[in-house]
């Protein structure tokens, strides 16, 4: 399919090289550690039942291209922050609301066993368990992430279109929109009620945006399963809206015909949308939107319209006045 390189991505070939060398590190490091289901991630063509088998396979066979992307934007070439910034600077309410203490105070989290739960209006509702999501093929999507607070990251993750889900519950007609739910646990949360958000949280998408291509549902980040701070063991990611979007560790997820309730719209109507679309022509009522701060860089730079997915998205909202639907 089309090749995703924008202009505003080209980056000098230094870069390049230094963005090869780190795929290469990444994945031969990885796969060291990985499970025969992540480990599939990397060889897409091996059907599930070889998986086992080859999960101890030497680096030195990895393909040098794995699972070449198959839309646009799903990899974009900008170099990624660190690990440790992305596990080390983070916004999860449920364990603290200093984003460098999250590390820490989610460091016990037991996310093992796992269930997501996925009902509503579909014709074959289904409990999932974590290790059958993980028998999914693992993609890797590297995306730009934008915090509506104005900073900004560059996340190698892995994971699967949600549409994959849903495809297997099988959406009704009736269904308009698609609801998700953390998990709460107020013994393993206990700094929740200070969190200033109703819990447990809660986010939704329109259907058409759930089924969207770059919709995933993250297991991983860096070639490893998904750090506890950032939504283990599985959790949302949105790439062209707003970082709150990518709701953390889910445990519900529900097919609906009405507009379901998000956690920031509950808290402040007037500052943040359902939508939250990344729009740099749309202010916060109490700070600019036009420009971002990218973790780890010097400068602040421009922040682009749908984060710079308005190739791949825009459609979806073409006709809608987006000043009004922020
Ligand atoms: N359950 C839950 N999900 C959440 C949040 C949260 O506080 N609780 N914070 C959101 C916000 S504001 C952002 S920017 C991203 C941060 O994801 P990261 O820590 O992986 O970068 O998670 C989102 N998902
Ligand atoms: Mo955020």
């Amino acid at each position: 399919m089309k090749n995703d390189i924008k202009p505003s991505e080209i980056t000098p070939e230094a870069t390049y090289h230094n963005r090869r060398a780190f795929m290469k590190v990444g994945f031969a490091a990885g796969a060291a550690v990985l499970t025969g289901a992540v480990y599939r991630h990397f060889n897409p063509t091996l059907p599930v039942a070889d998986v086992a088998a080859s999960s101890t396979a030497p680096a030195a066979v990895l393909p040098s291209e794995p699972n070449p992307p198959v839309v646009g934007g799903a990899r974009t070439l900008l170099v990624p922050n660190t690990f440790e910034e992305i596990t080390h600077y983070n916004n999860y309410y449920e364990f603290s609301t200093n984003k460098s203490a999250v590390a820490k105070a989610a460091g016990q989290f037991i996310t093992t066993p796992w269930v997501v739960e996925v009902s509503g209006l579909v014709s074959k509702p289904h409990a999932f368990d974590m290790m059958d999501l993980l028998k999914i093929e693992q993609e890797e999507r590297i995306y730009r992430h934008r915090c509506v607070e104005g900073w900004s990251m560059v996340i190698p993750w892995q994971g699967f279109p949600l549409k994959k889900l849903l495809d297997l519950v099988q959406p009704l007609g009736t269904a308009k929109y698609v609801a998700f739910e953390t998990y709460y646990d107020k013994a393993q949360m206990p700094s929740g009620k200070y969190a200033g958000i109703e819990l447990p949280y809660v986010e939704g998408l329109r259907l058409d945006e759930a089924m969207h291509p770059l919709t995933i549902l993250a297991t991983g980040l860096y070639g490893k399963p998904m750090p506890n701070q950032n939504g283990a063991p599985i959790r949302l990611v949105v790439p062209w809206k707003y970082g709150f979007k990518g709701i953390k560790s889910i445990v519900k997820i529900t097919l609906t015909d009405t507009q379901p309730p998000t956690t920031w719209n509950k808290a402040a109507a007037d500052e943040y949308g359902f939508y939250s679309n990344v729009n740099p022509n749309v202010d916060h009522p109490r700070w600019s939107q036009a420009d971002e701060q990218r973790i780890g860089e010097y400068k602040r730079q421009p922040t682009l319209m749908f984060n710079g997915y308005a190739d791949e998205v825009a459609s979806l909202y073409s006709g809608m006045d987006l000043k009004q639907n922020f």
